[in-house]
């Protein structure tokens, strides 16, 4: 067992805990930032003087420690025979792209490399990317040659690293803690080259490094603006929709904005959310042919059924319903979960019913997934949104949490309106939104009834979805909502 200590402040009284980046039971590598603590002129990680499991943290986010107070406890992984290990270097992620070519091999057999340098460059359709060692060492092999083509998970190189013996106990020096980060480890507040003054902590720069992002153009969503992991995330999902939607011109018949004649006026600065959603949504409007069918369901049954839960001290908001009416009408209209290729002369029908929710939040529009619809309870599915939205609009999301969807509904139910036109959420093929209910008059059995009006309009992509289709998908959903139990998606709860 190892016990992590507050390492030497230098010379500080003091710092505060800002973030703590791991959890108990969670397993750790060797020189992993465990917690980023912040002094009056700088901001400092202490990371994992070795490989092993939290047991216990000593600190939580706001406390004041000084050098030497305990920080956490490790389980140590068993003691290595070898002193050194040989680690193998593969192709990372490559954003969905199938391959991508090697243009420049930036190191040899034998080369001594740190953390974080770049070994190879691979070109892809839409990018450039370097593919930096993630450990520090001597390369044993490098696999390949400027010209060759790779896929994620191809092996690269292979690389002999050192291993530390765990101690029993730890205090980190400062000389150790620069050694961590190859760079500068305690010095958050830099001058960066476009003079604005970028907040971060070292793994967060660490992250923005690896992918390419200039923490210059990242707003920090923390506290005087300090840039979070999150932000360097969002910034990601943003360039990437930004890329994607790169090919759009602006509409030659927009006239420019002329601020002489705005009249008195002030200036507000959009968030980063906001400014990259703005560019995806163009580019999904200009490039999808769009189709919006638009229709009512009753949901005086459902609402019936959703109070009677209610009663029972069950909350279910009337989008957890729609959500199962979608999965369970997706699983008969495959070619609404599905994307089409670039070329536009294949489908790709996805297997599984993930159902992305659009989410207001402070700093704009962003899309959550929730996987498995399907398989999921009502209540489970209930937990899970709230969960998300709460998430959405406090930390933000990782990336991972709003990739792999099929489907999207907009819900301005909350809120009020009525019909409207959603933007498909490319490169999905349909969105649903879902506005407010209204009480309507309607005559059945010879006498007007007041029934519970659910407006829906349904956006589809017409290059995949003929109108018949998208008519088809509309009605069963309707019949869907109409008829809960004969639906029968809520029987599961
Ligand atoms: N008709 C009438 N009332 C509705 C309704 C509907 N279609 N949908 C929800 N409501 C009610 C809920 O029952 C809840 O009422 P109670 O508090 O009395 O139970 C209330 O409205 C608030 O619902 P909510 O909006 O907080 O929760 P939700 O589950 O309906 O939606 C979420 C969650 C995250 C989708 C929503 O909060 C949100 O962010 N919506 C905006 C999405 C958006 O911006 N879309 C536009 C995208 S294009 O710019």
């Amino acid at each position: 067992m190892a016990k992590i200590k507050i390492p030497d402040l230098g010379g500080a009284d003091g710092a505060q805990v800002i973030e703590v980046l791991v959890a108990v039971g969670e397993d750790v590598i060797e020189d992993q930032a465990l917690v980023t603590l912040e002094g009056d002129k700088a901001t400092m990680e202490v990371p994992a003087t070795a490989a092993g499991k939290i047991t216990s943290i000593c600190l939580a986010v706001g406390d004041t420690v000084k050098s030497g107070d305990d920080c956490l406890e490790l389980a140590s992984e068993p003691q290595q025979v070898s002193k050194s290990a040989t680690q193998e270097i593969t192709v990372p992620d490559l954003g969905g792209a199938n391959g991508a070519q090697v243009i420049e091999v930036l190191v040899a057999v034998g080369d001594a490399v740190q953390e974080d340098q770049a070994l190879i460059t691979l070109e892809g359709d839409k990018a450039t990317m370097e593919v930096p060692s993630p450990y520090a060492g001597v390369l044993v092999s490098v696999m390949p040659k400027v010209g060759d083509k790779v896929a994620e998970g191809d092996l690269l190189a292979t690389i002999t690293t050192e291993l530390t013996e765990a101690s029993a106990e730890v205090v980190p020096s400062i000389a150790k803690l620069e050694v961590v980060e190859a760079k500068p480890v305690i010095a958050a507040v830099l001058q960066a080259p476009s003079n604005k003054m970028v907040y971060a902590s070292p793994s967060v720069r660490r992250y923005a490094a690896y992918y390419g992002v200039d923490l210059t153009r990242v707003q920090g969503s923390a506290e005087n603006g300090r840039i979070l992991k999150t932000d360097v995330s969002n910034a990601i999902i943003a360039l990437v929709a930004q890329a994607q939607s790169g090919t759009v011109q602006k509409p030659s018949s927009q006239p420019k904005l002329a601020l002489e004649k705005l009249g008195s006026h002030e200036v507000i600065e959009l968030t980063k959310i906001k400014q990259f959603s703005g560019k995806f949504l163009t580019g999904s409007w200009q490039n999808i042919p769009h189709v919006t069918q638009q229709d009512s369901a009753d949901i005086t049954e459902l609402e019936a059924y959703r109070y009677s839960l209610k009663a029972d001290g069950v909350k279910i908001s009337p989008l957890i319903f729609m959500m199962k009416a979608v999965a369970k009408v997706l699983k008969g209209h495959p070619n609404f979960n599905s994307s089409l290729s670039d070329d536009g002369s294949k489908l790709y029908l996805k297997q599984e019913i993930n159902i992305g929710v659009a989410v207001d939040t402070p700093k704009g529009l962003v899309v959550p997934v929730i996987k498995n619809v399907t398989e999921k309870s009502l209540i489970e599915l209930m937990t899970e949104v709230v969960t998300i939205a709460e998430k959405a609009r406090t930390k933000g999301l990782s990336p991972n949490e709003m990739q792999g969807g099929g489907f999207t509904i907009s819900s301005l139910g909350g809120i009020g309106g009525g019909h409207f036109t959603p933007i498909i959420n490319a490169p999905e093929v349909a969105i649903l939104g879902i506005s407010k209910l209204t009480t309507t008059p309607v005559w059945r059995d010879e006498s007007w009834l007041p029934r519970k009006s659910l407006p829906l309009s349904l956006s589809y992509d017409h290059r995949v979805i003929d109108g018949a289709e998208g008519a088809r998908f509309i009605t069963d959903l309707v019949l869907c909502l109409q008829d809960p139990k004969q639906a029968c998606f809520i029987v599961k709860n």
